[in-house]
């Protein structure tokens, strides 16, 4: 038994190729030594690997170049679990099986290290901003998906465009507590789940928070994204919980 790490939020693009970069030294070095020193036991992904993902025939190079890095892990045995965003919900079957990674529900209950944790992306927690989940419920939707993985991907490319723009504009015309977990929905989740702990990431604000719910004391941890690299890294040992920076 060693330890757990979680990432979310790296929202890999060509536009960014450091953060690529830093993922790809992050899988090798950090991940792939650790493993073949018996120091980790698996890495989570909670959403939002990818800036966008259009369907797994995404044949973005630069992320090819990731999903070769995932796929050389995966082969040498690390379990590696990977959850749908609100940017790459679209990952199915066929990135898993060019991955190896595992896709896991969101949200989900794991033991970890003998603590009940809930997983999640986080963006439903989010639920003052109505105009968001109801834009989650349509493209969540089996039907609107398999519609939309039928059009071409050039075509799926301007959507995803103008869907980025649109929420750009949106994030930016809400107030800040808008965009962040609800502690209602929290509680209820918490509760729903018969967990004390959650770890997610999506609202780019990472800290670790104490708080009573359920007349319980709760914790809500919460990692950062990969564009400030601040605390995007959380490392769970049986012992110990750390919040890294990426680099
Ligand atoms: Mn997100």
């Amino acid at each position: 038994m060693a330890e757990t790490l979680f990432i979310a939020d790296l929202h890999l693009s060509e536009q960014c190729p450091d953060i690529v970069e830093k993922c790809q030294v992050f899988l090798k070095d950090k991940c792939l030594t650790r493993y073949q020193k018996s120091n980790l036991d698996a890495l989570y992904i909670l959403g939002d690997l990818f800036e966008s993902w259009l369907g797994d025939d995404d044949d973005n190079p630069t992320y090819q170049a990731v999903i070769k890095t995932l796929k050389m892990l995966t082969t040498a045995g690390l379990p590696i679990y990977i959850m749908h965003g609100n940017r790459d919900f679209l990952l199915g079957e066929k990135f898993s099986d060019m991955t190896g990674c595992q896709l896991i529900s969101d949200p989900i209950k794991i033991d970890l290290y003998g603590t009940p944790t809930l997983l999640m992306h986080g963006d439903s927690l989010c639920t003052l901003d109505v105009s968001y989940q109801q834009f989650r419920e349509q493209v969540r939707n089996p039907l609107w998906q398999q519609q939309f993985l039928a059009y071409p991907l050039e075509q799926r490319r301007a959507f995803a465009q103008q869907a980025r723009q649109q929420s750009q504009t949106h994030t930016q015309n809400v107030e800040e507590m808008i965009t962040d977990v609800t502690p209602r929905a929290v509680e209820e989740i918490l509760a729903e789940h018969q967990v004390t702990q959650l770890i997610h990431g999506h609202t780019h604000r990472p800290a670790v928070h104490e708080f009573q719910s359920n007349a319980q004391w709760a914790r809500r941890i919460v990692v950062g994204d990969w564009q400030t690299g601040k605390s995007c890294l959380l490392n769970y040992s049986a012992t110990q919980y750390t919040l890294l920076d990426c680099d």
